[in-house]
C-alpha cells in the first residue's frame, strides 16, 4: 500500500515538519517519522534535500517532495482521501497560495526580527510584525478559518502564528497577539489549536518554550 511507503525527515519542533504531519493525518496516510538532528545533518537529509539540507523532506516510494508548502499541495495532490487542503476553483487556490507565502516571507521573518534586535530596531520590527498580522486579521473577517469553514493551506500554514509566535516572544516578555487588538485571529488561535488532529500534532506549548529557551541560551 501506498501509504507504507511514506517517511517524513523531520525535527518535532519544527513548525514546517508540523505542517507536513497534520496533512498527512488530514488524509488518512501513515507514515514513519525519521527525527532528525539539525546539529549533525544525516546522510539521508543531505542526500535528499541537497539544495536547502532543511527539514521537512517527505519521501514517497523513495522519491523525495522539499519545501513544507510544496510537500502539502503534493499530499492534497496524490490522496484524495479526507478532506481537501487546497479548495477546488483556481482563483481560490491561487489566494490560498497567496497567503501562505505571506505567512512565510512576510509573517516568518518579522516576529524573528523582534527576539533578535533590540531598542529602537525591536520597535519598528513590533510595528512590521503588527501591520502583517492587521492583513491577516481582516482576512479572516467573515470566517471561522482561513480556508472558510475548515481548515485548509493557509490554517497549516499558520502553525506558527497559532503557536510559535506567542511561545518565542514570551521568551523575550513581549505579548503581541492579543484579544484586544486581533479578535478575529485570537478566536482562530482558539478555534485551530481546539480542532482534534491539530490538538494531537502540535507539540505541548511548555516543551516547547523550554526546548527554545535552551536553544536560544546556547546561541546568545
Ligand atoms: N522553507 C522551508 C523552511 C524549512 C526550515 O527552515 N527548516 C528548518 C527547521 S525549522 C531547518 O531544517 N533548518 C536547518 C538549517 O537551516 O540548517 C520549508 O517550508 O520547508
Amino acid at each position: 500500500m501506498a501509504d507504507q511507503e511514506v517517511k517524513l525527515l523531520g525535527v518535532w519542533a519544527s513548525v514546517f515538519s508540523k505542517r507536513v504531519e497534520i496533512a498527512l493525518k488530514m488524509k488518512g496516510i501513515s507514515y514513519e517519522f525519521v527525527a532528525q538532528d539539525l546539529s549533525n545533518k544525516s546522510p539521508e537529509l543531505l542526500e535528499f534535500n541537497p539544495v536547502h539540507k532543511k527539514v521537512p523532506v517527505l519521501l514517497h516510494k523513495g522519491k523525495p517532495v522539499c519545501e513544507s508548502l510544496v510537500i502539502l499541495e503534493y499530499i492534497d495532490e496524490t490522496w484524495k482521501s479526507g478532506p481537501s487542503i487546497l479548495p477546488e476553483d483556481p482563483y481560490s487556490r491561487s489566494a490560498a497560495r497567496f497567503w501562505a507565502k505571506f505567512i512565510d516571507e512576510k509573517c516568518h521573518p518579522a516576529i524573528f526580527k523582534i527576539r533578535r534586535s533590540q531598542g529602537e530596531e525591536r520597535e519598528k520590527a513590533i510595528e512590521e510584525a503588527t501591520e502583517h498580522l492587521t492583513t491577516l486579521e481582516n482576512e479572516l473577517k467573515g470566517k471561522r478559518f482561513f480556508g472558510g469553514d475548515e481548515i485548509g493551506l493557509v490554517d497549516i500554514a499558520g502553525n506558527f502564528i497559532a503557536l510559535w509566535l506567542g511561545v518565542l516572544l514570551e521568551l523575550v516578555g513581549i505579548e503581541l497577539l492579543t484579544k484586544e487588538k486581533f479578535p478575529k485571529l485570537c478566536e482562530w488561535v482558539d478555534d485551530y489549536l481546539n480542532c482534534s488532529i491539530i490538538k494531537e500534532t502540535l507539540p505541548v506549548r511548555e516543551e516547547l518554550l523550554a526546548f527554545f529557551q535552551s536553544l536560544f541560551q546556547q546561541s546568545n
